[in-house]
């Protein structure tokens, strides 16, 4: 392949060929350098608020119908972020750092323009599945959306299938004093291209977004060789409550631009600049958070000096499996932070009911509310 280096071939091959016989949990696999990224999973929830005007405008709505419109339009317009920005940023989407249970990620987006501070939380909740919770939540504009990920992957046709665990919950609060809440599912992923060094990623199948108003948002992905002949397109059909006739349409590609089928008037427009996530300086993070925890691997990474990368990755796994021993030993258990683990999330349950869902009920991490997120004014400080 030539997106791989001559000297990483045979380790590359090798690598693949251990993908093809394993099924469960793929981070826990060694790479070959190449592939490597020295970004934590546990900064990609932050994909979810880069565009943080579309976020805060979700609470302009004055209709329900409009709402979900809103939601609709701000969830596809962040797939670009979740889905390409490695291969853009790193090359090719690369292998993250696996994160330790209880590694943190704290960031916002500074207020602009009246649209409110977005504040974004992170937190490792377990290590092996590896599992990451989030919650996001602009308060000037009474928006919350919190989540967990998790994954499921195996092999098939020279490509890795990823099926995405977990689901997320938006909820906005309403000028009555009640709430709107959204269910939202997460597409599949085909990790394509590997054969030749350059992995990216293609959506496909269906996800949702079924609102406790009744709307429901019905996506379908598809890729390359497909209806469009295209690589990301999709197809979204927003239909009213009890009903399942389509009431909108928007088709498109989820990383560029996509219209209202019928009126064909632009609805997302991701080629515009996204905003990246303002965190603190490292040298003011507590040792959990993850720049701060992975920053000489990352270093080793970015230099290309494996041997230092390496070696700091064994510190922080030998010290992870002390704790964990040592945990073992004082019959203690490791404690989240700023998440409660419930067996079964009653939102999924009740709007999960309104539409299709497998399975019928999921666990989920309910945010503590204990972490008082830096202002713009403090983060933008010179050092
Ligand atoms: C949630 C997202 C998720 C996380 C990543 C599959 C993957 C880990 C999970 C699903 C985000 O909202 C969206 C984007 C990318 C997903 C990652 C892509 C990827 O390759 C990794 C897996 C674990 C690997 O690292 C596979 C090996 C690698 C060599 C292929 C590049």
């Amino acid at each position: 392949g030539e997106g791989v280096p001559a000297s990483q071939k045979g380790s590359w091959t090798s690598f693949l060929k251990s993908i093809a016989s394993f099924s469960g949990d793929l981070s826990s696999l060694t790479a070959p350098p190449f592939i490597l990224s020295p970004i934590s999973l546990t900064e990609f929830p932050a994909y979810w608020c880069e565009r943080p005007e579309l976020f805060a405008a979700i609470a302009a709505a004055v209709t329900e119908e409009d709402r979900s419109i809103r939601v609709l339009k701000w969830f596809i317009s962040t797939l670009k972020g979740q889905y390409t920005s490695r291969n853009e940023k790193l090359g090719s989407e690369k292998k993250p750092l696996n994160p330790v249970l209880g590694e943190l990620f704290y960031g916002h987006w500074p207020d602009i323009n009246g649209r409110g501070q977005t504040n974004l939380v992170v937190e490792q909740v377990s290590h092996h599945p590896p599992i990451t919770a989030y919650y996001i939540e602009n308060p000037t504009k009474g928006i919350q959306l919190q989540g967990h990920s998790a994954q499921k992957t195996s092999f098939s046709g020279g490509s890795i299938i990823v099926k995405q665990i977990g689901h997320a919950v938006l909820t906005v609060d309403l000028p009555n004093g009640g709430k709107e809440e959204f269910l939202i599912t997460l597409p599949r992923l085909r990790i394509d291209g590997l054969w030749y060094g350059s992995p990216y990623i293609e959506l496909s199948e269906t996800s949702y977004i079924q609102s406790s108003s009744g709307w429901l948002s019905t996506i379908e992905y598809k890729g390359k060789g497909y209806f469009s002949g295209k690589s990301h397109t999709f197809k979204a059909v927003l239909s009213a409550p009890h009903s399942s006739a389509a009431a909108h349409t928007y088709e498109g590609l989820w990383h560029m631009t996509s219209k209202n089928i019928s009126t064909g008037e632009l609805f997302t427009d991701v080629t515009v600049p996204k905003e990246e996530v303002t965190v603190s300086p490292v040298e003011q993070m507590s040792e959990w958070e993850s720049r701060r925890l992975w920053r000489y691997v990352a270093k080793g990474i970015r230099d290309g000096d494996f041997e230092t990368a390496s070696r700091e990755k064994g510190k922080i796994e030998n010290e992870q499996r002390q704790r964990r021993r040592d945990e073992q030993a004082a019959g203690a258990k490791w404690e989240l932070k700023h998440f409660e683990h419930i067996e079964s999330d009653p939102i999924y349950e009740r709007l999960g009911k309104l539409f299709k869902t497998t399975p019928p009920t999921e666990d989920a991490y309910i945010y503590k509310h204990n972490y008082t997120p830096l202002s713009a004014a403090l983060a933008n400080q010179p050092a």
